[in-house]
């Protein structure tokens, strides 16, 4: 607590981890983790603002990934810069990213006994107009033992079983974190005490301690929402949003709306300013949109650490396990008074159907 405190030197990332680990032996193995991940955001950092003009820009020509969508040069960079930092880190056992179609086993010779799950440039249709994207992880420990495979046939059951560690709910995150590629770089941390920004000094190449222990107002005056899907709403978010624009709601007051379309915009403006971020189901997306295991639980996991909540409507995110790596769940999170409202009020939509 008192180095989150201390007002001396600025506390740089790599600092701030060897001092956790000395008063916290089981996180040891975590230092040279999150020094993994730190590099790789360094590098994305340097790659996302120099794309203009080092021509990486756009997409490969036809190449798609797992869900259909256009691969961004960044998209398949990142997702390679970040699989190497993890797997040279020599702390993982399996990885699992929004650009590869399964998880990836790391080799024995690298083999440690962390998961981590990652989206590793979340946003990127932005890229091309400078808007901001970021990189979102989590972390687990291994539950299932990713042994070195003796037979042939064994493949299958090790297979599963290793590829079961990125199922896990969100409860059982040891860590997570993003990093915000924006008008600063900033990365935001949780090892399960609290939520922690740093902000990366280029004139030093290195991330610095900004704001410890970050806590969400208790109530905030902007939602986040992508209203043009409105109509594909279900009734009880239809009537909420009513509320927060006629100004009926709660704290009596008309909110404003802001909504960049880049989840880790959207979820850091909403943890410093309060207010409610969502992307509920709607008839397109049914199950909706943003996928649970590398966006949604490492969100909810952070906003939780500053004092927010985040649900689908009908559980909170972090109580999931999920059935499948690229499963989508609706998600809404923020400010705690504006989260109860918003379950008073979808709550009764529910019950009045
Ligand atoms: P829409 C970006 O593609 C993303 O996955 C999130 O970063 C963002 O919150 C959401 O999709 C935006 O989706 O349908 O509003 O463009």
């Amino acid at each position: 607590e008192q180095l989150l405190s201390s007002q001396a030197t600025p506390i740089s990332l790599t600092r701030y981890l060897l001092e956790v680990a000395k008063q916290n032996k089981e996180l040891e193995d975590m230092v040279g983790l999150i020094n993994g991940i730190q590099f790789a955001c360094k590098k994305i950092s340097s790659m996302v603002g120099k794309a203009g003009v080092t021509d990486l820009m756009g997409s490969y020509q036809g190449l798609v990934n797992f869900h259909g969508e256009e691969q961004k040069k960044l998209d398949v960079l990142s997702n390679e810069v970040l699989k190497n930092a993890l797997k040279f880190s020599g702390k993982m056992a399996v990885i699992a990213s929004e650009e590869e179609d399964v998880p990836i086993m790391v080799e024995e010779s690298y083999s440690g006994n962390y998961v981590v799950v990652f989206d590793p440039l979340d946003g990127s249709s932005n890229l091309d107009a400078g808007l901001p994207t970021g990189t979102i992880f989590g972390v687990f420990q291994q539950q299932f033992a990713c042994l070195v495979r003796e037979f042939e046939e064994q493949i299958d059951q090790v297979e599963l079983a290793c590829l079961q560690n990125t199922l896990q709910p969100g409860r059982r995150l040891i860590a997570a974190g993003y990093c915000i590629y924006s008008s600063s770089t900033m990365l935001v941390l949780s090892l399960g005490n609290g939520s922690h920004c740093f902000t990366l000094d280029t004139e030093v190449g290195e991330f610095v301690l900004t704001r410890a222990n970050m806590k969400i107002p208790q109530r905030g005056h902007i939602y986040s929402f992508n209203e043009s899907n409105y109509y594909q709403w279900d009734k009880g978010i239809q009537e909420y949003i009513e509320r927060l624009k006629k100004g009926n709601n709660q704290s009596a007051t008309r909110y404003s709306s802001r909504y960049v379309g880049s989840m880790v915009a959207d979820v850091h403006r909403t943890l410093l300013y309060g207010g409610i971020f969502g992307y509920p189901a709607d008839q397109k997306n049914v199950g909706g949109k943003l996928r649970l295991v590398y966006e949604c639980a490492p969100m909810a996991y952070l906003v939780e650490q500053a004092g927010g909540k985040a649900t689908t409507g009908r559980e909170d995110i972090l109580d999931i396990t999920p059935k499948s790596i690229h499963e989508r769940k609706p998600l809404v999170l923020g400010s705690p008074d504006d989260i109860e409202e918003f379950l008073q009020v979808y709550g009764m939509s529910l019950v009045n159907r």
